[in-house]
């Protein structure tokens, strides 16, 4: 297919004034075949910047490794360009739309010497889906098109539904690395210096521009870019919400099935609890996304949710056939490895895999590499942030309504964190404001000084979209509050729970074994949403009863006691910490209800300090948001 065949006359304008700012020595329009993709691969193992894995161990599937300046997602180089800066918030990088893209222009000029640009069309979400949203990536990076053909739709069927005037939301990107004549990457990952590069996202013009890295979220521009960033922005203006959740299926022994949503920082196992393993007979868990979810009003008035993404793009280190089988299952062939270590046969092998590394190995720099258990200072194999790129439809426990257009009708959201003390296992909003206050204060514990924090203090992630917001997180929260107050009904919306399945004891154990007996919580979860669950009330929410909770044999009563109880010095110092360090950061912006919570929690906790408090209630809670209890 040729530029001259795109029959959108304004994208082939667009594409062509691109090209002719960055000057590319081709234009190639990738029209999502399989026949393209492996032309791609060939490519790239010809320049020697990806590695074929052994046809037997990983059929169909490759290696690449990095430059180690180019490894993550680059928070402190990704800015929302808004015309005010207050229309960016306190939580991100701001910069004038005007600079910038002067700055970037400038950067941009020629900066694809030497090398192809692609025209990815892509659809986010199962095509023509009324929840989805198209966009078109301009890149000269071979490998961000091969993940892009696994993590989104992409191609002819794209650029069919776009026909001759249809809506895309338009993404640069370059790697920041022209090739003088002759000149080829010889093995080298093509990235520019970190103060070149640039995540960037003009909210008003829906627009993504980004330069110098070919990694991850700041160059698969319909992941955090567009599915997040920008999607917020359109979610805002068109009345859905757009955000950084897992989507997974339950079903019970009598075969009802229920979905929900989960938000959770980045590295709190978001992509193991979406794939889990059940621990309770007759109950299942399915995967519909494991990263972003998409939720709009359907016509039943139900909030239903899409998962935009075709593909996971996993972090390897810590996936093993007992954390998430699944996972590895879907990434065993036409998969692409990024970071990870490279046996002497030709297979991949990463920290936490579950068995001991085969003899010498190459590492994810390039270097031989040959482990040893006793050298606690060896430096590991793999790159902590490595990553499998595997399609969907590989996982054994994909949903089947998956590609569902009309998406999944959403009957709980989930909120967590990693908190070694304070949150219990589980507790529920009474109601949907409530629950928007629940995700208003989400974090996680600072493990390790990597941030500007002290290690042991709460870094507030409020619904895991610290990074991922695109405008003022302040009406962001306003926003969630909105979509209650305009619910076609509001019984139909979905129950909201706040869990943290990292609960530590004094001597630093885990007090919870995690993994599929999460689905014990997910059971419970279930019967709140069927008004069936045993509860008590509690000063902050509605929480299982402990005769009501299907606890894992191993746990203790002791323990699940703990588990399951108001921690009320915990949460009163949990209290302190917003009032003074998280809510003032959104001055007007913070919506009235959430410090009415704020105040009404303290409250509650103070009377219960002083035993002023009425006992426990127990009893069934209807459930849904009417404020009934049975
Ligand atoms: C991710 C993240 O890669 O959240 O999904 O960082
Ligand atoms: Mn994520």
């Amino acid at each position: 297919m040729k530029l001259s065949d795109l029959k959108h006359a304004k994208l082939k304008k667009w594409v062509e004034d691109f090209a002719a700012l960055t000057q590319p020595d081709e234009v190639v329009i990738c029209d999502g075949s399989p026949a393209q993709y492996d032309a791609l691969e060939d490519a790239a193992v010809k320049d020697g910047l990806a590695i074929r894995l052994n046809e037997e161990k990983k059929p169909h599937s490759v290696l690449f490794r990095s430059d180690p300046s180019d490894v993550a997602r680059v928070e402190k180089r990704t800015f929302i360009a808004s015309k005010k800066e207050e229309d960016a918030g306190p939580t991100n990088n701001w910069i004038d739309p005007t600079e910038l893209k002067k700055e970037m222009t400038d950067l941009y000029r020629g900066c694809m010497k030497g090398r192809k640009m692609y025209v990815i069309p892509f659809s986010m979400g199962p095509l023509g889906s009324p929840i989805a949203k198209i966009g078109v990536e301009l890149t000269d990076s071979a490998y961000v098109v091969m993940n892009m053909m696994i993590m989104t739709r992409v191609g002819v069927k794209v650029l069919d539904l776009l026909g001759t005037d249809g809506y895309f939301v338009p993404c640069y990107h370059s790697v920041g690395k022209p090739l003088a004549p002759g000149e080829s990457d010889h093995g080298v990952w093509p990235c520019a210096p970190i103060d070149h590069k640039f995540i960037s996202q003009f909210p008003e013009t829906r627009e993504i521009w980004s330069y110098g890295s070919g990694y991850g979220g700041n160059a698969l521009l319909g992941k955090k870019c567009l599915a997040l960033r920008i999607a917020t922005v359109l979610a805002r203006d068109e009345g859905w919400l757009a955000e950084h959740m897992l989507i997974l299926k339950v079903t019970n022994p009598e075969g009802r099935c229920r979905y929900v949503t989960g938000a959770f920082p980045s590295a709190c196992g978001k992509t193991n609890l979406a794939m889990l393993k059940s621990t309770i007979p007759g109950w299942s868990i399915e995967t519909v996304g494991d990263d972003i979810a998409w939720m709009k009003f359907g016509p039943d008035g139900y909030l239903h949710a899409i998962n935009p993404e075709a593909g996971f793009f996993g972090v390897a280190p810590g996936t093993s056939m007992k954390s998430n089988p699944n996972a590895l299952i879907a990434a065993s062939k036409n998969t692409i490895f990024t970071n990870v270590g490279l046996t002497k046969d030709g297979d991949v092998w990463w920290e936490g895999i579950g068995y001991d590394a085969p003899g010498e190995l190459i590492d994810w720099n390039g270097n031989p590499w040959t482990q040893n258990k006793e050298d606690k200072t060896q430096k590991p194999c793999a790159h902590p942030n490595s990553r499998f790129t595997a399609p969907a439809y590989q996982c054994p426990c994909i949903a089947k309504e998956w590609e569902d257009p009309a998406g999944v009708p959403i009957s709980a959201i989930l909120f967590g964190g990693r908190r070694p003390n304070t949150i219990p296992l589980v507790h529920m909003s009474r109601d949907w404001n409530h629950g928007v206050f629940l995700g208003s204060i989400v974090g996680s514990e600072i493990t390790a000084a990597t941030l500007d924090q002290k290690v042991g203090t709460v870094r507030r992630d409020p619904f895991a979209m610290l990074p991922f917001c695109g405008y003022n997180m302040g009406d962001y929260f306003q926003h969630w509050i909105d979509i209650g107050k305009n619910a076609p009904d509001p019984k139909k919306l979905p129950r909201i729970f706040y869990v943290n399945w990292f609960r530590k004891d004094k001597d630093g154990h885990f007090m919870w074994p995690g993994y599929g007996d999460n689905s014990r919580v997910l059971k419970w979860v279930f019967q709140c949403c069927d008004g069936t669950a045993k509860t008590v009330d509690t000063p902050i929410g509605i929480m299982p009863a402990l005769d009501g909770f299907d606890k894992p044999s191993e746990v203790s009563d002791e323990t699940m006691k703990t588990l399951l109880s108001v921690d009320v010095d915990g949460w009163l110092k949990e209290v302190e910490d917003i009032k003074t360090n998280h809510y003032p950061k959104f001055g007007k912006h913070l919506p009235k209800e959430l410090a009415a919570f704020l105040d009404t929690l303290e409250k509650s906790l103070k009377a219960e300090k002083a035993g002023e408090a009425e006992p426990a209630k127990k009893g069934g809670h209807c459930g849904c948001h009417c404020g009934k209890k049975n």
